[in-house]
């Protein structure tokens, strides 16, 4: 079994920045659970253009308020604590955020630790 605290991955490599968010990644691909599983800060006032063309992501909001557009059709979801959306057509979306938002994400497959948005807000598919 493993057991883990957000406390004990802090400012270790499972503890990844990017200049919109930091993801405390709490189960990554080497952990043998088939999806990895975050702890997300997303900073406020920031927008950021997602697009997790090699995975699916489900994200359930636990602190802050926000919405997202989905960039296909133009619809907007406000979100705050209590609301999770779910990428199943891996939809391109923005994210905006008006105060610091705090999130848990599940990504399929597990994210393999390091990985960060390219320009197109686009995770690698990476194997260990
Ligand atoms: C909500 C969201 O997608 N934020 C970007 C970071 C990502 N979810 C991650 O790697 O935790």
């Amino acid at each position: 079994m493993i057991v883990r605290t957000l406390e004990e991955i802090l400012n270790t490599d499972r503890d990844v920045k990017a200049d919109n968010w930091s993801s405390r990644r709490l189960l990554l691909k080497k952990d043998g659970m088939g999806f990895s599983l975050h702890d997300t800060i997303v900073y406020g006032g920031k927008k950021t253009l997602i697009w997790y063309q090699n995975h699916l992501e489900a994200v359930y909001c636990l602190e802050g308020e926000g919405r997202i557009e989905t960039l296909d059709d133009g619809k907007v979801y406000e979100l705050k604590p209590g609301v999770l959306y779910a990428l199943d057509k891996h939809d391109r979306h923005l994210l905006t955020t008006d105060t610091d938002m705090r999130f848990l994400c599940v990504f399929s497959p597990a994210l393999t630790g390091q990985e960060v948005h390219d320009a197109d807000g686009v995770y690698p598919l990476l194997t260990d």
